[in-house]
Protein backbone atom coordinates (compact mmCIF):
# COMPACT_ATOMS: atom_id res chain seq x y z
CA UNK A 1 0.00 0.00 0.00
CA UNK A 2 1.17 3.90 -0.91
CA UNK A 3 2.34 5.13 2.24
CA UNK A 4 0.39 8.57 3.00
CA UNK A 5 3.32 10.65 4.60
CA UNK A 6 6.12 12.11 3.22
CA UNK A 7 9.24 14.67 4.40
CA UNK A 8 10.30 18.35 2.15
CA UNK A 9 12.82 20.71 2.62
CA UNK A 10 12.23 24.57 1.01
CA UNK A 11 16.09 25.15 0.53
CA UNK A 12 17.71 27.90 1.69
CA UNK A 13 17.88 29.12 -2.19
CA UNK A 14 14.39 29.18 -2.00
CA UNK A 15 13.87 30.91 1.01
CA UNK A 16 16.50 32.94 0.67
CA UNK A 17 14.59 34.42 -2.57
CA UNK A 18 11.24 34.77 -1.02
CA UNK A 19 9.47 31.83 -2.69
CA UNK A 20 8.73 29.61 0.01
CA UNK A 21 5.08 31.14 0.88
CA UNK A 22 5.01 30.21 -3.73
CA UNK A 23 6.06 26.83 -2.90
CA UNK A 24 3.89 26.21 0.28
CA UNK A 25 0.52 27.56 -1.94
CA UNK A 26 1.34 25.19 -4.64
CA UNK A 27 2.21 22.61 -2.23
CA UNK A 28 -2.02 22.90 -0.54
CA UNK A 29 -3.07 23.36 -3.92
CA UNK A 30 -1.80 19.94 -5.52
CA UNK A 31 -4.01 18.63 -2.50
CA UNK A 32 -0.96 17.45 0.40
CA UNK A 33 -2.03 18.49 3.85
CA UNK A 34 0.82 19.69 6.04
CA UNK A 35 1.11 17.64 9.09
CA UNK A 36 4.09 19.43 10.51
CA UNK A 37 6.13 22.48 9.55
CA UNK A 38 9.38 24.63 10.73
CA UNK A 39 11.55 27.64 10.10
CA UNK A 40 14.84 26.84 10.55
CA UNK A 41 18.48 26.64 10.11
CA UNK A 42 20.79 23.79 10.20
CA UNK A 43 24.17 23.36 11.28
CA UNK A 44 26.52 21.94 8.70
CA UNK A 45 27.15 19.05 11.24
CA UNK A 46 23.39 18.21 10.86
CA UNK A 47 23.39 18.62 7.10
CA UNK A 48 26.07 16.13 7.13
CA UNK A 49 24.36 13.95 9.08
CA UNK A 50 21.00 14.19 7.25
CA UNK A 51 22.73 13.78 3.71
CA UNK A 52 24.80 11.06 5.04
CA UNK A 53 23.68 8.70 2.60
CA UNK A 54 25.61 11.10 -0.33
CA UNK A 55 29.19 11.08 1.98
CA UNK A 56 31.41 9.90 -0.32
CA UNK A 57 29.83 11.69 -3.38
CA UNK A 58 31.91 14.63 -4.90
CA UNK A 59 29.15 17.28 -3.99
CA UNK A 60 28.58 16.16 -0.73
CA UNK A 61 30.54 19.31 0.85
CA UNK A 62 29.36 21.56 -1.28
CA UNK A 63 25.70 20.07 -0.31
CA UNK A 64 26.19 20.38 3.17
CA UNK A 65 27.42 23.72 2.97
CA UNK A 66 24.52 25.10 1.02
CA UNK A 67 22.40 23.47 3.46
CA UNK A 68 23.31 25.41 6.24
CA UNK A 69 23.97 28.93 4.49
CA UNK A 70 20.56 29.90 5.50
CA UNK A 71 17.47 29.45 6.71
CA UNK A 72 15.03 26.97 5.39
CA UNK A 73 11.47 25.30 5.73
CA UNK A 74 10.72 21.85 6.80
CA UNK A 75 7.52 20.05 6.29
CA UNK A 76 5.56 16.80 7.06
CA UNK A 77 3.29 16.49 4.13
CA UNK A 78 -0.01 14.03 3.74
CA UNK A 79 -1.35 12.63 0.57
CA UNK A 80 -2.05 8.89 -0.83
CA UNK A 81 1.04 7.88 -2.26
CA UNK A 82 2.76 11.11 -0.54
CA UNK A 83 6.36 10.13 -1.87
CA UNK A 84 5.66 9.78 -5.52
CA UNK A 85 2.95 13.15 -5.36
CA UNK A 86 5.82 15.33 -3.69
CA UNK A 87 8.35 13.50 -6.49
CA UNK A 88 6.56 14.51 -8.80
CA UNK A 89 5.36 18.15 -8.11
CA UNK A 90 9.17 18.81 -6.88
CA UNK A 91 10.09 17.27 -10.93
CA UNK A 92 14.19 15.98 -11.68
CA UNK A 93 17.46 16.69 -9.64
CA UNK A 94 18.44 19.05 -12.33
CA UNK A 95 16.01 22.28 -12.57
CA UNK A 96 17.07 22.69 -16.40
CA UNK A 97 15.83 18.81 -16.87
CA UNK A 98 12.50 19.33 -15.16
CA UNK A 99 9.22 19.24 -16.39
CA UNK A 100 7.01 22.26 -16.75
CA UNK A 101 4.64 22.79 -13.81
CA UNK A 102 7.29 21.19 -11.44
CA UNK A 103 9.07 23.31 -8.23
CA UNK A 104 12.10 23.01 -9.29
CA UNK A 105 11.68 24.10 -12.82
CA UNK A 106 10.06 27.21 -11.50
CA UNK A 107 12.20 27.81 -8.26
CA UNK A 108 15.50 25.74 -9.24
CA UNK A 109 18.36 27.56 -9.54
CA UNK A 110 21.15 24.77 -10.26
CA UNK A 111 22.08 20.88 -9.75
CA UNK A 112 22.76 21.79 -6.22
CA UNK A 113 20.75 24.92 -5.46
CA UNK A 114 17.45 23.06 -6.66
CA UNK A 115 15.11 24.89 -4.36
CA UNK A 116 13.47 21.51 -2.58
CA UNK A 117 13.83 18.11 -0.96
CA UNK A 118 11.43 15.34 -1.18
CA UNK A 119 12.14 11.83 0.73
CA UNK A 120 12.58 8.96 -1.71
CA UNK A 121 11.22 6.03 -0.35
CA UNK A 122 8.51 5.52 2.78
CA UNK A 123 11.36 4.49 4.85
CA UNK A 124 13.30 7.62 4.06
CA UNK A 125 9.98 9.60 4.64
CA UNK A 126 9.88 8.26 8.52
CA UNK A 127 13.17 8.77 9.29
CA UNK A 128 13.64 12.12 7.79
CA UNK A 129 10.34 13.12 9.57
CA UNK A 130 11.54 11.64 12.84
CA UNK A 131 14.91 13.71 12.45
CA UNK A 132 12.67 16.94 12.05
CA UNK A 133 9.58 16.61 14.14
CA UNK A 134 9.00 14.84 17.19
CA UNK A 135 5.50 13.36 17.43
CA UNK A 136 4.11 16.16 19.82
CA UNK A 137 4.58 18.47 16.33
CA UNK A 138 2.89 16.01 14.21
CA UNK A 139 -0.72 17.72 13.96
P1 LIG B 1 16.91 14.30 -5.21
O1 LIG B 1 16.97 15.47 -4.24
O2 LIG B 1 16.27 14.67 -6.52
O3 LIG B 1 16.37 13.06 -4.58
P2 LIG B 1 19.56 13.16 -4.83
O4 LIG B 1 19.02 12.49 -3.60
O5 LIG B 1 20.26 12.33 -5.86
O6 LIG B 1 18.42 13.99 -5.58
O7 LIG B 1 20.59 14.28 -4.39
C1 LIG B 1 20.43 14.97 -3.19
C2 LIG B 1 20.79 16.42 -3.41
O8 LIG B 1 22.16 16.50 -3.78
C3 LIG B 1 20.05 17.06 -4.60
N1 LIG B 1 18.77 17.63 -4.19
C4 LIG B 1 21.01 18.13 -5.05
O9 LIG B 1 20.85 19.30 -4.29
C5 LIG B 1 22.35 17.51 -4.76
N2 LIG B 1 22.95 16.90 -5.92
C6 LIG B 1 22.65 15.72 -6.49
N3 LIG B 1 23.43 15.46 -7.54
C7 LIG B 1 24.27 16.52 -7.64
C8 LIG B 1 25.35 16.84 -8.52
N4 LIG B 1 25.71 16.03 -9.51
N5 LIG B 1 25.98 18.01 -8.33
C9 LIG B 1 25.64 18.84 -7.32
N6 LIG B 1 24.64 18.58 -6.45
C10 LIG B 1 23.97 17.44 -6.60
Amino acid sequence: MAGNLTFGIIKPDAVSAGNAGHIIQRITDSGFRIRALKLLQITLKQAESFYAVHRERPFFPGLTEFMSSGPCVVMALEKEAAVKGWRDLMGATDPAKADDGTLRKEFGGSLSENAVHGSDSDENAATEISYFFSQIEMI
